[in-house]
């Protein structure tokens, strides 16, 4: 068994009997009470689902297991020369809750070479695909696909007890997420780089694998690092999480999960924001022949989108209150790498406008750029000018989150979800006998 497992397994076993005596004598106690509103309205902020591993706070925003990003980049071993840390401690990190060795962390790096390999029948599949078939219905086949070599669902085919699930379930997860850089880096060369795939370099990291196959040179690799890390988690209730949650929980394995979880985060409400952020700010480029906005012009385009009916993407959250960390972790690392960049100055003449725009427009509950509003940009920066992928790239990292998690559903013995429906005429019903107590 590797360290990590090995780790786990430990961990597993004291959570399984505090949530065990938890539901046993606590099971009853009210946490939370739904609203009309609430249950037409996406169920938002319903206190329902649990997870340990990251956890949102409206004004504080993300911490990954208890740690903020810039805390959380901070406590993590660092691939020699590079500014963020290695996807793999991150992986450990999110996993156990605390922060690996350099040993522990080469020790991932060397487990996930041997997983990473992607079996041919993938990159078969994926070139039967109509090359214009956008990039998230290619990345999501491609792990679909893999499901034919899922160990958890062969042990649950010849048997396997309720608490060994985990163990499988960790085999599955640790070579899906490795093999994602490959995948993903091929789709890019496949449909934008007239089909010239770069073979995997063994001696590199997870990021640093990825920009090589990328072909985009220093420091994307750092780029891909910090990227894959913020979008991992962002607590269990957003699409792409909670699609891939549900799907897990119907004991479905890995591969059916974040397959799911990708067609949720390819929405242009979720994922997809970042690729329409690009799309917004190239459509306002062009009106203003390229240069970037004044104050007043960036005003009046964001009023002719609002008034045209369309939201500004990369503005507002469902969760966040304030600017999101994830924005500024990325606008750090722009204004110390590409500082004169246009599209870096544009996005900062949209966040000096934006915020009051959006509060005079009186709709969104929060006004501030969400993660997808600088993402993109950086991308293009670094010569990834083909928008539509950029959601493969926020896949990756979200990969890491979703797949701790469902690691962790499985160790737990999370329940099947299954939530329960009512009719408008109940909630009418409900409402008119509320009113007539209150009168
Ligand atoms: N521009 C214009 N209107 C906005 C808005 C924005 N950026 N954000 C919210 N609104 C509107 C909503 O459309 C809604 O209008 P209606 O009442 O007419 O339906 C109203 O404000 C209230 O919405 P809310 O409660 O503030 O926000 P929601 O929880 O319903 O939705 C969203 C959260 C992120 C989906 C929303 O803010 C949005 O559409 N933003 C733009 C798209 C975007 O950036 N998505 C990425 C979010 C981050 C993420 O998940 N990344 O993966």
């Amino acid at each position: 068994m590797d360290i990590l497992k090995e780790k786990l397994k430990d961990k597993i076993h004291v959570q399984r009997s505090r949530v065990q005596k938890l539901t046993k004598e606590y099971g009853s106690t009210v946490i939370d009470e739904v609203t009309i509103e609430q249950c037409v309205g996406g169920a938002r902020d319903i206190k329902c689902l649990v997870t340990d591993i990251s956890y949102l706070d409206p004004q504080e925003g993300i911490r990954f297991r208890g740690k903020t990003i810039p805390e959380t980049f901070a406590a993590l071993p660092k691939f020699p020369g590079c500014e963020y840390p290695y996807v793999e401690s991150f992986w450990y990190f999110l996993l156990t809750g605390e922060a690996p060795s350099s040993d522990q962390t080469l020790a991932i790096v060397s487990d996930w070479k041997k997983r990473a390999s992607v079996p041919k029948y993938v990159f078969d599949i994926l070139r039967t695909i109509p090359r214009d078939t956008h990039p998230m219905v290619m990345f999501s086949i491609a792990v679909l696909a893999m499901q034919r070599d899922s160990l958890f669902a062969k042990s649950y085919r010849t048997g396997m007890r309720k608490e060994e699930y985990w163990e499988s379930m960790y085999e599955d997860a640790s070579n899906l997420v490795a093999r994602l850089p490959e995948i993903g880096a091929y789709i890019f060369r496949m449909k934008y780089r007239n089909d010239t795939p770069i073979t995997p370099q063994p001696e590199l990291d997870f990021a640093g694998g990825f920009a090589h196959m990328m072909g985009i040179p220093k420091p994307y690799d750092d780029v891909a690092r910090m990227n894959f890390i913020i979008h991992s988690d962002h607590e269990s209730g957003n699409v792409s999480a909670h699609a891939t949650h549900l799907v897990g929980s119907a004991l479905s394995d890995a591969f059916y999960a974040f397959s799911a979880g990708l067609d949720g985060l390819a929405g242009p409400l979720h994922g997809l924001a970042n690729q329409e952020v690009l799309r917004w700010i190239q459509s306002a480029l062009e009106k203003t022949g390229g240069r970037v906005p004044t104050r007043d012009e960036m005003e009046h385009l964001v009023w002719q989108t609002l008034n045209s009916g369309q939201v500004i993407p990369g503005y507002g959250h469902a969760v966040l209150r304030r600017t999101d960390p994830r924005y500024t972790a990325q606008n750090e690392f722009c204004k110390k790498h590409m500082p004169d960049d246009p599209l870096f100055q544009f996005i900062n003449r949209l966040f000096e406008v934006a915020p009051d725009v959006l509060r005079e427009h009186g709709k969104t509950k929060n006004p501030w750029p969400n993660v997808d509003a600088g993402s993109g940009v950086i991308q293009w920066h670094y010569g990834i000018r083909d928008f539509d992928f950029y959601t493969v790239i926020f896949g990756i990292g979200r990969s890491l989150g979703v797949m701790a998690n469902l690691i962790w559903d499985r160790g737990l013995g999370y329940a099947l979800e299954r939530p329960k429906s009512v009719t408008t005429e109940m909630l009418e019903h409900w409402a008119m006998e509320k009113a007539r107590k209150v009168a």
